[in-house]
């Protein structure tokens, strides 16, 4: 439960104090009756690890989206999900109420991705531990997408990757001038608008041929 606590930080707790977001964190194990509070069982034909119980998962997510008039659109954490991309984040910020099914350790019965047809997402190629995480990382990236989050309101619009664009931001300087040798590129000190954009643009483009060449490739996969 401590993740919850990350969840009353800054900028999000902000927004819910001001009414632009609500958070609500159910433990699926109160939706598990017997006496021991049965999540998980043994796979069905053998094999390490748990599944998570279809009798268990699928009340509990009907119980919480009738909740509410909007069902919401139910997402599950999974590293066999569609990767989560900025375009994606866009489409999720779309909603109106989403619910994040995560799974600790173990996987979902299949039924339950049979019957919910949950918006399945990884956050990338590499084995978390659980779906906590990913799920943190869902909500960060699309609450700060919902209008009135952000202080700046054009901020988020001029991100790298937001729809439109592809580039990597432009290296960022501040004072002291010069610090171990390390000078400040004069062009950003010459008060030469028209100058310094062209400087920040090449500098983008640079970076983001150096470092993620297939960004510059145009459309891609996802798109
Ligand atoms: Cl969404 N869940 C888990 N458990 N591992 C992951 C992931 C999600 N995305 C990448 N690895």
């Amino acid at each position: 439960m401590s993740r919850l606590l990350r969840l009353s930080e800054s900028l999000l707790k902000d927004a819910i104090e001001r009414g632009l977001i609500e958070i609500n964190l159910y433990d699926m194990r109160q939706w598990a009756h017997d006496k021991h509070n049965t999540m998980d069982d043994r796979p069905f034909g053998g094999g390490p690890g748990m599944v998570l119980k279809v009798d268990r998962v699928v009340p509990c997510v009907e119980e919480v989206q009738a909740f509410s008039e909007i069902p919401g659109r139910v997402v599950m954490t999974t590293p066999q999900g569609r990767l989560l991309t900025q375009r994606v984040v866009e489409e999720l910020a779309r909603e109106e109420r989403l619910i994040i099914l995560c799974g600790r350790y173990e996987g979902f019965d299949q039924r339950v991705v049979d019957i919910l047809r949950p918006d399945e997402i990884s956050i990338g190629d590499y084995v978390l531990n659980g779906g906590e995480v990913a799920a943190e990382v869902i909500i960060d990236s699309v609450m700060r997408l919902i209008p009135g989050v952000l202080g700046d309101e054009n901020s988020a619009v001029v991100d790298s990757f937001s729809s439109g664009n592809r580039l990597l931001e432009e290296d960022q300087y501040t004072r002291p001038r010069e610090y171990r040798g390390l000078s400040v590129p004069e062009i950003l000190l010459s008060g030469d608008h028209g100058l310094v954009e062209k400087w920040r643009e090449h500098n983008r483009k640079v970076k983001t041929f150096a470092r993620r060449p297939e960004l510059l490739d145009g459309e891609t996969s996802e798109d």
